[in-house]
């Protein structure tokens, strides 16, 4: 690879690249340690090169061993934010999963914003989705910063291509911007409002904004009659939340909470969503649940007559302004063996992954493959976690790098990157703001000792002497039910294009003319419009007794006492997690994740620039260097995740920087339902570090 740069003659996003990308070009070549060949543990920790081909082998024959005697709950994956990435590779796992028959299918979905998923389910959704935010005129954000994380559509509030543009252009038609956060974000210069609450009180916040919804009568009584239940029952239980009791809690102005409230009330086509610092911190469900009702009591979803700006291309499907009632799928079987809770959108959670394997059961988890992921990092509590992995019977990495979990693991699998493999565009499909496509093949060739990471789900599945069948799987789809599939050959390995073409088959831009346009192809659709249900259709819950319960029990509550500090989470622009972490960009600009605090409260506690500092929580400590932030309120530290070791060694230089998920706890203080733990607003004390 010589260089990458931007395609800005038809991309959806014009001519972007982020430093990711940039980074990507020296990662291909070997920097950051690529995995060049996959690695065997040795009895002593160490690693030593193996031939792929004897490492399948290896894997395959205890698989199968483990699967005669166990049965398919023994087998567990765990999807990262690599896997997501992957698209072959996804699929495959999927196929693979299906053809096993285990309910063990985690990702690190569930440990990032499933309090979305628990709102899905107790809630339920409306099919026709929410607003775009071009058709949006009151556009709110919860504990998000797209302009760095990209991060948008379905669940944020942003257009994840060219974030910044998509603000700028909301403001220029007079659209209003909302941000909620404790940070004023890069993105909270598109604010007309920022709310800067204190870490953990969202809950408090959004019921005191549909307390005031429903007080003043500001919310959409047809939309609300028409497709919701539990009006009344939200009422009742939203009514200690008032504008005076929220803003003591958050530690804002009233003032701020009746405006917001009176926007939203205002809004024709209100646009309501969150990133994951209020599904981090305390009461995520909860509060989850709240900012979600608000938007359904202004009808914030496409309507009947709206357009869909996009359909989806590689498979198109109308859109029908209808609800569908909540599953409660984790009230049902399959359920976990450590706690009873069940699964999320086809998942367990994977807060609960450590305590699945060390569970006294004939049904624990005794082998995991980590597909492009580093749960170890991930979840939190190493101290916890490390031993439960360390349990495991078979545990295999399969990444293009070595890291904290791969350091654990009994093989770890070199993988290929996205410049050297097929990739067709599914996961952007109906995410990009108009309709997109593309298909390329690879343009470089990978790592001899290397493998795609969909070619180690066929040939494990042939050393198992298991059949797949691949798919065009998507969220919401059962694997089993859908109808049309590709049967694979144990032995003969299946050709990538091929499987590529399957893919493309009902895409409204033919295969052929993917082939003849590797730069992508928008096509020129139909404009799509969101059409009346074709029946009755079901109702969302705003208050099911579960949510009504858990606002009592906020109401009541006296605050958590013995911390001066709520620590929050961040991210950096030259990573994405733990991947680029170690480019030249990311450790010129972060030789450690700096913990970043008011210059008011540094300056009070007797701590200097650049000072090295501990961080204590209730479950551990950690060590790092501070630095002064005006854009933080007072009372917050805010650090980024994934970076330094597993466990610090006190010195944060030479560690890299330090693991905040040290923190945190997988067995205490945890939400119900999804047992997420605490990853921001997370009580600490800080000091400055002797030496
Ligand atoms: N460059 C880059 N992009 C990424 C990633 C990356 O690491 N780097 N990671 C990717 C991944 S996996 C994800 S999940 C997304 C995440 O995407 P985002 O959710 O947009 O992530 P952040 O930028 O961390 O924004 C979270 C915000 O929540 C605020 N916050 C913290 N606690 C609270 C709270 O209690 N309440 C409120 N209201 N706000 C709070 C923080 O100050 C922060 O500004 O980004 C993705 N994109
Ligand atoms: N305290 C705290 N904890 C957190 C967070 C936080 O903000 N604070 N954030 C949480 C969130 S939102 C998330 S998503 C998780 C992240 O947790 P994970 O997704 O488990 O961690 P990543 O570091 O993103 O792991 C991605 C891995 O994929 C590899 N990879 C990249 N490309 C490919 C590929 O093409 N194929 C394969 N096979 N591998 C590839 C990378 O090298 C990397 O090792 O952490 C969570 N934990
Ligand atoms: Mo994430």
């Amino acid at each position: 690879m010589v260089r990458a740069r931007a395609d800005d003659s038809i991309a959806p996003t014009g001519g972007y690249m982020c430093p990711k990308g940039l980074a990507a070009v020296d990662f291909c070549n070997g920097a950051e340690d690529r995995l060049m060949h996959s690695l065997k543990r040795q009895p002593d920790g160490s690693f030593t090169a193996i031939e792929t081909d004897d490492a399948l082998d290896a894997i395959g024959a205890k698989l199968v061993e483990i699967l005669a005697e166990h049965g398919p709950r023994s087998i567990a994956v765990y999807h990262g934010t690599g896997a997501y990435r992957s698209v072959l590779g996804g699929l495959m796992e999927r196929a693979w999963v299906a053809a096993l028959g285990t309910p063990n299918f985690f990702s690190s979905m569930t440990i990032d914003q499933s309090s979305h998923w628990v709102t899905m389910a107790r809630m339920g959704l409306m099919a026709s989705g929410k607003p775009s935010i071009r058709d949006a005129d009151v556009i709110m954000l919860a504990g998000g910063n797209p302009l760095v994380s990209h991060q948008g559509a379905p669940f944020a509030v942003a257009e994840a291509g060219a974030p910044a543009r998509a603000f700028e252009d909301a403001r220029e038609r007079g659209a209003k911007v909302i941000i909620v956060d404790p940070r004023r974000t890069e993105t909270a210069r598109y604010a007309d409002l920022l709310i800067q609450p204190l870490p953990g009180h969202d809950a408090e916040l959004f019921a005191a904004i549909v307390h005031i919804m429903l007080r003043d009568g500001t919310y959409d009584a047809d939309f609300v009659d028409r497709f919701c239940n539990g009006v009344d029952e939200l009422r009742a239980a939203v009514a200690p939340f008032t504008p005076d009791m929220a803003a003591a809690r958050a530690d804002v102005p009233d003032e701020q909470i009746e405006l917001a409230a009176k926007w939203l009330g205002e809004g024709k086509r209100v646009l309501c969503g969150s990133g994951t610092g209020p599904s981090f911190a305390l009461h995520s469900n909860t509060a989850d649940h709240m900012i979600e009702a608000m938007g359904a009591l202004r009808g914030g979803f496409r309507r009947e007559g709206d357009t869909v700006r996009n359909p989806g291309t590689l498979r198109t499907r109308p859109a029908f302004e209808m609800a569908v009632s909540p599953t409660r799928s984790f009230e049902q079987e399959p359920k976990c063996v450590s706690e009873d809770t069940g699964m999320l959108v086809g998942e367990m959670p994977t807060a609960l992954m450590a305590r699945e394997i060390m569970a006294d059961s004939p049904d624990r988890i005794r082998a995991l493959i980590s597909f492009g992921g580093d749960p170890l990092m991930g979840m939190g509590d190493p101290a916890f976690a490390g031993p439960a992995f360390e349990h495991l019977d078979l545990l295999v990495s399969l990444d293009c790098r070595m890291n904290a979990t791969g350091q654990l693991s009994d093989y770890v699998i070199a993988t290929s990157q996205p410049f050297e493999r097929h990739e067709i565009s599914i996961p952007g499909d109906t995410q990009w703001p108009e309709p997109f496509v593309q298909y390329v093949r690879p343009v470089v060739e990978k790592p001899v000792g290397s493998i795609h990471d969909w070619e180690f789900f066929w040939a494990v599945s042939g050393r198992m002497g298991v059949p797949l069948t691949f798919k065009f799987w998507n969220y919401g789809l059962n694997f089993a039910d859908i109808p049309d599939g590709m049967p694979l050959s144990l032995t003969d390995k299946p050709d990538p294009e091929e499987m590529c073409r399957f893919l493309a088959k009902d895409s409204a831009v033919s295969f052929d003319e993917l082939l003849a346009n590797p730069g992508g192809v928008r096509p020129d659709m139909e404009p799509q419009v969101v059409q009346a249900a074709p029946g009755e259709g079901g109702r969302l819950e705003l208050c099911p007794p579960d949510v009504a319960g858990e606002l009592a029990g906020i109401a009541g509550e006296g605050g958590e006492q013995g911390f001066a500090y709520r620590l929050t989470c961040r991210r950096i622009l030259q990573a994405i997690n733990g991947a680029y972490r170690d480019s030249k960009g990311a450790r010129r600009l972060y030789p450690v994740n700096y913990a970043y605090m008011n210059p008011e409260d540094m300056a009070r506690d007797g701590i200097e620039e650049g000072a090295k500092v501990t961080i204590a929580s209730e479950f551990g400590e950690i060590e790092t260097l501070a630095r002064p932030e005006d854009r933080l309120r007072p009372g917050v530290v805010s650090m980024s995740h994934m970076f330094g070791p597993l466990v610090g060694s006190g010195d944060p230089q030479a560690d890299g920087g330090a693991n905040v998920g040290q923190l945190c706890s997988l067995t205490e203080k945890l939400e119900p339902i999804n047992f997420m733990p605490r990853f921001s607003g997370i009580p600490v004390n800080v000091a400055a570090a002797n030496s």
